[in-house]
């Protein structure tokens, strides 16, 4: 069965939105009882009345981990619990209220005024309720979380969690294969948003260009009328320059608008004017009754295809020049923090980029519209990390974060892929009929994009790439093999690709290559961890790329990372993964400038 809609909140005519971010009350549990707040209903009453412990106030959003000086609430395991009073106006009497969280990561079970509202599991994607049924109007209402970030073998991305002995008795330790930090929290901002009582719930629009003319397929779906012949639709295209271009009315919920010369969505460097957006204006009337919804979707027009050797824009083959990169700040952790998306985008315009993965979960709908604006094609990956012991309990999570994901940026000019999982273990029992489920899945919800996953198994141990559009690999030649082998890079990069491409007759890109490296620490001859090392390496590996290039089926190369990270700790990390091409603090490395003489010369060449 297909998921409600679920549209960003936007402001408009017939809808408000009231943001809930800012300081929430924030208790955690004592650390040998922290299923207390549960067994003691902490929900029932103000947190601050429970007599377990100090209230702090926690900025929402942020990660709660990097926040205070202890180290307990650093490495906390199991719930933590929010609080905040807010008001409804009372002018929203006659309007259907709901309370939308962009993100909480892991598991996040959600009390209105002592109630129990929702609960969602997964990070990094939206969830909400209606809440008119229960919200007071005008008067005080109480909104309470409990936030847990404890990873399983069933959950996504998966974990362990194991007692282990300490100076303090037995502990209770989160361990996870994956390398970046478990942050947790309200990571991304809390809405409260009225739509009136007949809305748009859903918009899904579909591109193409068919003799140089925009063809634009939407779909809408109301909510609060049966009878899609009871509502009047009207769909208004509008230009970058606000002028009307194309005006439909129509009884139904579907149909085609053509927009003549159209100004088409390019990827960055390949036009002068990237990221072009229309807005597609949608109008809901119910026939007869004074109901009116409008929503207001930015979109953009193009054409994507693929074929066994190329990825095509517009009819124009793409050669990716990009980063994985992570949503990860110092003290925020991983809260959205606009200061830092705009930063980000800033540097990825500085090194020439055209493209980043949004490695290894769903990026904020903030770093997304910014993509869509400034033409950054996206490679979407759901929250899928290391999978291994595969059970029907997990693929089911699994397809429901695939389900949520769609859901969220089907509509997106800069999504041109989803990539369905990051370093599985494809050459396991259980990986072929798994991922073959997951693609298939996948397949369903969109058949307009690609899927891709990024592989690190052996090209010949590999099971899973068949199901594939296109094959990405995660490589680590000086890095994890042959450390310190320089020369062990480029004949081993450009075999790998062609064996995948021979393998599965897909196109070939690479979707992590890289070194850690110090800022500060110079060493010649090259050696690693210091800056000369991160270069060399990088230029081993453009070596391989040019000479792939030129065979027709390798569309692109993608450097981990784009910045440091924080990760959990182990002695292979200095201060956390240090493979970024700039600092934590976004400011470059030595190496930033010489990828940045490459991904500008490519720019020119292209
Ligand atoms: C990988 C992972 C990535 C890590 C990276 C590393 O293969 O996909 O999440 O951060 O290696 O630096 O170890």
């Amino acid at each position: 069965t297909p998921l409600p809609g679920l549209l960003f909140p936007r402001e408009s005519e017939t809808r408000e939105v009231k943001s809930l971010d800012g300081f929430w009350d924030f208790l955690v549990p004592p650390i040998n009882d922290v299923q207390r707040g549960h067994i003691q209903s902490w929900y029932a009453e103000n947190l601050s009345k429970v007599k377990a412990g100090k209230v702090m106030q926690m900025p929402v959003p942020s990660s709660y981990n990097d926040i205070t000086v202890s180290s307990n609430l650093r490495d906390h395991v199991g719930p933590v619990w929010y609080e905040k009073t807010f008001f409804v106006p009372s002018s929203w009497k006659h309007k259907r209220v709901f309370l939308r969280f962009g993100s909480v990561n892991y598991l996040a079970q959600v009390w209105l005024n002592g109630k129990f509202l929702m609960s969602h599991e997964m990070g990094h994607l939206p969830f909400e309720a209606e809440i008119t049924s229960c919200v007071t109007f005008g008067g005080k209402n109480r909104v309470t979380l409990s936030v847990d970030n404890i990873l399983l073998q069933n959950s996504v991305p998966q974990g362990k969690i194991v007692d282990l002995l300490s100076d303090n008795g037995t502990i209770r330790i989160q361990t996870y294969t994956f390398d970046f930090f478990n942050y947790a929290g309200i990571h991304r901002s809390v809405l409260l948003h009225s739509k009136p009582k007949v809305f748009i719930d859903d918009i899904t629009v579909k591109t193409e260009i068919v003799n140089g003319i925009g063809i634009i397929r939407y779909k809408i779906e109301a909510n609060g009328i049966k009878n899609s012949n009871a509502c009047l639709c009207d769909i208004n295209v509008i230009n970058a320059d606000n002028q009307y271009v194309v005006n439909e009315s129509l009884i139904g919920t579907e149909g085609v608008l053509e927009v003549a010369l159209p100004n088409l969505w390019w990827p960055r460097t390949m036009s002068d004017n990237p990221g072009y957006l229309y807005t597609l204006e949608v109008i809901l009337r119910v026939i007869n009754t004074s109901e009116c919804d409008v929503y207001r979707l930015p979109i953009g027009i193009r054409s994507l295809k693929w074929t066994e050797t190329s990825l095509l824009i517009n009819e124009k083959p793409i050669y990716f020049r990009g980063f994985g990169r992570h949503e990860d700040s110092a003290i925020r952790g991983r809260g959205l923090d606009l200061v830092t998306v705009a930063r980000d985008h800033e540097l990825l315009k500085w090194v020439g980029a055209n493209a980043y993965r949004t490695s290894h979960y769903p990026y904020s709908d903030e770093v997304l519209d910014v993509a869509d604006r400034l033409g950054f094609l996206v490679i979407d990956e759901c929250p899928s990390v290391d999978a291994e012991n595969y059970s029907p309990a997990l693929l089911k999570k699994h397809k429901e974060s695939l389900s949520e994901l769609i859901r969220r940026d089907k509509n997106r000019p800069s999504v041109i892929m989803w990539s369905i999982a990051n370093e599985p273990r494809t050459s396991h029992y259980g990986a072929d009929d798994y991922f073959k489920r997951v693609v298939h899945h996948t397949k369903q919800l969109d058949k307009s994009r690609p899927i891709t996953m990024s592989i690190a198994t052996p090209c010949d141990e590999d099971n899973a790439g068949k199901y594939l559009d296109i094959i990405s690999f995660n490589r680590y030649n000086a890095w994890y093999s042959n450390p310190g082998r320089i020369d062990m890079i480029t004949k081993k990069i450009v075999s790998e690709a062609q064996n995948w491409h021979i393998k599965y007759k897909k196109p070939v890109l690479i979707s992590e290559y890289g070194a850690d490296s110090i800022t500060g620490l110079h060493e010649l001859p090259e050696y690693i961890w210091s800056e000369e090392y991160q270069v060399e390496i990088m230029s081993k590996h453009f070596e391989a790329f040019d000479q792939l290039k030129a065979q027709g089926f390798f569309i692109g190369e993608f450097i981990w990372n784009f910045a440091d990270f924080k990760t959990a700790q182990t002695y292979i990390r200095v201060g956390g993964n240090k493979k970024g091409i700039f600092t934590r603090d976004r400011q470059p490395k030595m190496v930033s400038h010489f990828v940045r003489k490459r991904y500008n010369s490519l720019n020119i060449e292209l």
